[in-house]
């Protein structure tokens, strides 16, 4: 077998040495390892990911008795590791290979050496999955993280990665002591990309809420924005005043589905730079991807026997609003019309043949950047009163892409925590506010006490609902038929114990200019903290305040919104009117 083999690699190598490419010998080379095991019948139907440290899936489904068999290359196995998603498509817990004592601390080895591995039978429990006979050293990285005991679990096992990991540094220098496996793994910690595990809790960054273990989830934390700069972010509105579970405290899962279930108020944003699928590929960055979409495996808004996923208005462009996602087959636009593309891109690029929920292939021509090609989905679930059965943070999406070669490849994200009620206005000027417009006082200000917006929990977390803290907040101005407008950080007062002002002036801080000092998510209840602004509308209108009649009323968004990610943020906006006394 073995003389076999090589012969294979060399045919390979001679091949692509004389510059033709054929296809069977490459391949038939490269799908040399395979990693396999039996998570047991319970787990029929799971998928097992093999996520790289750069992000792309190679995925098996466990069959009737739990066996799976991964067939993958060595370059891809190596350091790779291994993850569970359930058959509803929704995240279930690392993989750890084997578990080593490092002095007093209990460790755990969670990636692949890139050698062919028989895991034997899994033990899934806990959030995660261990072999009963660990096997090779072989087989597995000396790479390891802290686990929670001597069951060689890691630390976010059974949650959703929102743990605080500070408490185990010393477990953590323990385990970067450990000797078993092969030598070579760069540490956990040390690449800011999708598969590696910033804060070594056994998640990978792809499929953790939180990359760096502080608590503070990756929507809002200005540190992560790196590793969380591929995550879909998701944008909610509502103009129901007494939407928010702090003001209402009776709200059920019939009153978020009743939200989250209604066309405009919902969206999944995909919106992923084209650098960050093809860094490696530097021949023809502007031209290298062909077509995209998403894999969603079993989820039933997207993926399953009947998808009900509807393509959505996103980023100032109508991309076919209202077409079931499962027969968008993508294509090409400019985001500027009256600009012409960036010179050399081709613009027959981002249709996909298979037509289903494909990205479009968005080109912000503004400045002819050669950079600015960007990929963008954006889907309303549309699963009315099911939404909240049917889509949960831990969903997990493929998104596939083909480059000019012919050669797919893959980058796996997943739904991450995110509001799902808006902002709650108690007080305006001072009195209890019970929902119609907002008056300004006489010098043309309004002064508001708001409740944060709340965020379901996720796995491993009690309670129903939990306050966002480490938002962005300020009030987006619409004028009619205008697009966003910010009103600028000049225009608010009032908000110093409780926000940090941001210094800068780009379209984010002039959008949500003030920064919550409370930057993790807290309880939610009716006693909870509240946050007080001062917005001064005739500042931020301008001279059209002036010049308007008394009873003049204008529309606004008070708007929390997460970090700047790839073409924008999670944010949660109450729709209001403001009115001139
Ligand atoms: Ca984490
Ligand atoms: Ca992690
Ligand atoms: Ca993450
Ligand atoms: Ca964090």
């Amino acid at each position: 077998m073995k003389p076999f083999r090589r012969t294979l690699h060399m045919f390979a190598a001679a091949t692509i040495a004389g510059g033709a490419l054929t296809i069977a010998a490459p391949s038939a080379g490269a799908a040399s390892v395979k990693v396999q095991g039996s998570l047991g019948a319970a787990q029929a139907g799971y998928t097992v990911l093999m996520v790289t440290p750069g992000g792309s899936a190679v995925a098996a489904k466990a069959d009737a008795s739990g066996k799976f068999v991964i067939t993958t290359s060595k370059t891809q196995a190596k350091k790779a590791s291994l993850q569970l998603v359930d058959t509803k498509n929704r995240y279930a817990g690392p993989v750890v290979i084997a578990k080593e004592k490092v002095g007093t601390a209990w460790c755990a080895k969670a990636r692949l050496s890139g050698v062919s591995v028989n895991l034997g039978t899994l033990s899934v429990k806990g959030g995660a999955a261990i072999p009963k006979k660990a096997p090779k050293a072989s087989t597995y990285m000396t790479t390891a993280i802290p686990a929670k005991s001597s069951a060689g679990l890691p630390a976010a096992s059974g949650t959703g990665g929102i743990v605080k990991m500070s408490y185990l540094a010393a477990k953590k220098k323990s385990c970067a002591r450990s000797k078993a496996g092969v030598k070579g793994a760069s540490a956990f910690d040390s690449e800011p990309v999708l598969g590696a595990d910033l804060d070594a809790d056994g998640l990978p960054n792809a499929l953790d809420a939180d990359d760096d273990g502080d608590q503070v989830i990756d929507a809002v934390d200005p540190s992560t924005t790196g590793t969380a700069a591929m995550n879909p972010w998701v944008s909610l509105r509502s103009s129901n005043p007494l939407y928010n579970a702090n003001i209402t405290p009776t709200l059920s899962s019939t009153d978020v589905t009743a939200v989250l279930g209604t066309s405009g108020n919902y969206q999944v944003q995909f919106f992923i730079g084209q650098n960050n699928l093809v860094s490696g590929d530097k021949a023809s960055t502007l031209n290298s991807v062909k077509h995209a979409w998403v894999d969603c495996g079993e989820l039933v808004y997207c993926g399953g026997a009947a998808p009900t996923a509807r393509t959505t208005q996103t980023h100032l462009i109508n991309n076919n609003t209202g077409v079931d996602w499962s027969t968008y087959a993508g294509g090409f636009t400019v985001e500027d019309k009256s600009s012409p593309a960036t010179p050399g891109l081709d613009q027959t690029l981002g249709t996909n043949p298979g037509g289903k929920n494909s990205l479009f292939l968005n080109n912000r021509n503004r400045d002819q950047d050669p950079n600015n090609v960007y990929w963008l989905a954006s889907m309303f679930p549309n699963q009315g009163a099911q939404t909240l059965d049917t889509m949960k943070p831990g969903d997990v999406y493929t998104v596939r892409y083909v480059l000019a070669s012919g050669e797919e490849k893959s980058v796996v994200m997943m739904l991450n925590p995110h509001a799902v009620t808006v902002p709650g206005i108690t007080k305006v000027n001072d009195a209890a506010f019970a929902g119609g417009a907002l008056t300004a006082d006489t010098s043309g200000k309004v002064k508001v006490e708001f409740f944060r917006p709340q965020r379901l929990v996720t796995t491993g977390e009690a309670g129903t609902f939990k306050d966002m803290g480490g938002l962005r907040y300020g009030f987006i101005y619409s004028p009619q038929g205008g697009n966003d407008t910010g009103c600028g950080v000049a225009n608010y007062s009032g908000y110093d114990t409780q926000f940090t002002a941001a210094t800068g002036n780009d379209m984010a801080e002039r959008l949500w200019p003030l920064y919550d000092k409370q930057t993790q998510d807290s309880d939610s209840s009716t006693s909870a903290g509240k946050l007080t602004m001062t917005l001064d509308v005739k500042g931020c209108i301008g001279a059209a305040y002036d010049s308007a009649a008394s009873g003049t009323s204008w529309s606004f968004q008070l708007t929390g919104a997460g970090q700047s990610l790839t073409g924008g943020s999670n944010r949660s906006a109450l729709d209001l009117t403001i009115k001139k006394p």
